[in-house]
């Protein structure tokens, strides 16, 4: 496997808007943590029993969950057992202008995981199946540290390109790319100025 940092490859349904997100970083790192007074980020098991080694939270109508009976949505938060919070409209503007702009122009996320890297903190290659209806794309919004995101394509082996996803790079995943397998490789030590050493990933789904 070589190491060299590709351009995302052209793909139809696939849309790479570097820094779409950059100038409204303030507020979505607040909306982040509004979120996560309600409903904290935790480690959660694999069916497998392993620890994910990314902390999660949710926002919006459900919440992915996984634990020792699987993955899936819960409309209730399993820490709390109320509802997830709310998803904030500065969450939900930013991926619809962004599905939009890449010609989702009818994506209405009703879920927004959030996925919290500490430096070391990896994402293993794999599909994101749980979702109801795979012809809506899936938007995903990078916030701190930079990665490197592992594009597997449409099988789990074989040759892994790779894209460097820097703060507020926003990528939209339709069409043939919203079933590649993908993964985010070990987070390098750093600083980001507003998160310190942490990286925040936002996807938004149409789960329902
Ligand atoms: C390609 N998150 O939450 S974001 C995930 O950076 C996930 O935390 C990674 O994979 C992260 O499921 C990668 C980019 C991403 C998200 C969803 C996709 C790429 C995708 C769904 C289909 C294809
Ligand atoms: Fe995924």
């Amino acid at each position: 496997m070589n190491s060299d940092l590709f351009g995302p490859p052209e793909l139809p349904g696939l849309g790479y808007l570097p820094g779409f997100a950059l100038a409204d970083e303030a507020a979505l790192l607040a909306a982040v943590e509004a979120v996560s007074v309600t409903s904290p980020f935790r480690v959660m098991a694999t069916p497998g029993g392993a620890r994910m080694s990314a902390a999660i939270s949710n926002c919006g109508a459900a919440g992915w969950v996984s634990d020792r009976r699987g993955y899936r949505y819960e409309r209730c938060d399993p820490l709390t057992g109320k509802p997830w919070p709310d998803m904030p409209e500065v969450l939900a503007g930013l991926a619809k202008r962004a599905a939009a702009a890449c010609g989702f122009a009818a994506f209405a996320p009703d879920v927004c995981l959030m996925n919290r890297y500490a430096p070391g903190a990896k994402m293993g290659l794999h599909q994101d199946r749980d979702e109801r209806d795979f012809s809506a794309p899936i938007v995903s919004v990078s916030l701190g540290l930079p990665a490197v995101f592992l594009w597997g394509g449409a099988m789990r082996t074989g040759k892994t390109a790779r894209l460097a996803l820097q703060s507020g790079d926003v990528v939209v995943w339709g069409g043939a790319a919203r079933l590649f397998f993908h993964g985010i490789a070990p987070i390098k030590p750093g600083l980001h100025p507003r998160l310190g050493a942490v990286r925040l990933n936002l996807t938004f789904r149409q789960a329902l």
